[in-house]
């Protein structure tokens, strides 16, 4: 019941659903870090009173956003951790498993960063859509290995993450240009890599990442340009492995008309999806923490991590 949340847990589902934190390794950490919040806080008098309040707090944050199952995995790794007879031994185990997950993200986000790395060359240019860490990580370990880079950032529209990618790239060192989406095809010829990050990534090697990166992939695909995912196992969507889709998320049409322009523009229908998907033809690569692969093999990846039945994959 509501009543049981912690208010970490209400903050952090409004963050996540207002995308005051944003990007699936972003959010996956903020659950994490407001499961603990809940089971340390939990006055709960059994184990199952406190299981409760943990599944409550889990749905609270599941239905925030539905694409980056990042999320829902997060919360599956707490879940098949959470262990004990008394309340002390459960609420220890949750503050183990959720303090494990996290250092599990940052780990895996430095090691895919030295794999993208040694596709970066000394004085390459790559193009960039919306903001994820995962890629912005292998730039950090390609300039810590001592190359200049440059940068086209899509702006990515209607949020603008391109904004927070400029800023970053500019801090590593790389040489940054922003460029209006509609500019990609444009400095294409430019550039020697796409590289984006992915919320979800489906059995058949789909990326699915911020709306606008399949565009994009073609474009670069009849360029010649190689699109790059970089992507830690935690993206990989186990439920595709049994047929399901992956749920692209529709925002506020707000987002895309303020009031002001609405008024200008009468009554018109507007659409506003967050993310699309991006078929494996057009992906030159996906790079984990496990190494580099083409998007044909995520399927074995997947078999070997999730098993046959929806086994953990996260066991350290
Ligand atoms: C973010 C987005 C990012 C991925 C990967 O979309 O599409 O490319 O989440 O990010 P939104 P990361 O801004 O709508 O959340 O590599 O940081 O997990």
């Amino acid at each position: 019941d509501s009543q049981d949340l912690h208010p970490a847990v209400e903050t952090a589902a409004e963050d996540i659903a207002s995308m005051e934190i944003r990007g699936a390794a972003a959010i996956a950490a903020t659950a994490a870090a407001a499961l603990r919040a809940q089971a340390e806080a939990s006055d709960a008098e059994t184990p199952e009173a406190f299981r409760a309040e943990l599944l409550a707090a889990a749905r609270r944050l599941r239905e925030t956003r539905p694409t980056a199952v990042s999320l829902p995995n997060a919360i599956r790794y707490v879940a098949s951790r959470t262990e004990g007879d008394s309340v002390p031994a459960l609420r220890e185990s949750v503050v183990v498993s959720t303090t494990a997950f996290e250092a599990r993200l940052e780990r895996a986000q430095s090691e895919l960063g030295r794999v993208g790395a040694n596709r970066l060359q000394n004085g390459d240019t790559i193009m960039t859509h919306c903001h994820s860490t995962d890629a912005l990580a292998c730039v950090e370990a390609a300039v810590e290995g001592g190359k200049e880079l440059s940068a086209f950032v899509k702006e990515t529209r209607p949020r603008q993450q391109g904004h927070i990618t400029a800023r970053a790239l500019a801090e590593l060192g790389v040489s940054v240009t922003l460029i209006v989406d509609s500019a990609a095809r444009h400095y294409l010829d430019e550039a020697d890599h796409v590289l984006v990050g992915a919320d979800s990534i489906a059995a058949d090697g789909s990326v699915i990442n911020k709306i606008g990166t399949s565009g994009l992939a073609v474009n670069a695909r009849e360029r010649g340009v190689p699109v790059v995912v970089a992507a830690q196992t935690i993206k990989l969507h186990p439920e595709t492995l049994t047929g399901h889709t992956v749920e692209i998320e529709t925002r506020d049409e707000r987002e895309v008309v303020d009031d002001e322009a609405r008024a200008g523009i009468g009554d018109v229908a507007v659409a506003n999806p967050a993310f699309d998907v991006t078929p494996p033809r057009y992906v030159d690569a996906i790079v984990t923490e496990s190494g580099q692969f083409p998007p044909e093999s995520v399927v074995t990846l997947m078999r070997e991590l999730f098993g046959e039945e929806h086994r953990d994959p996260w066991l350290d």
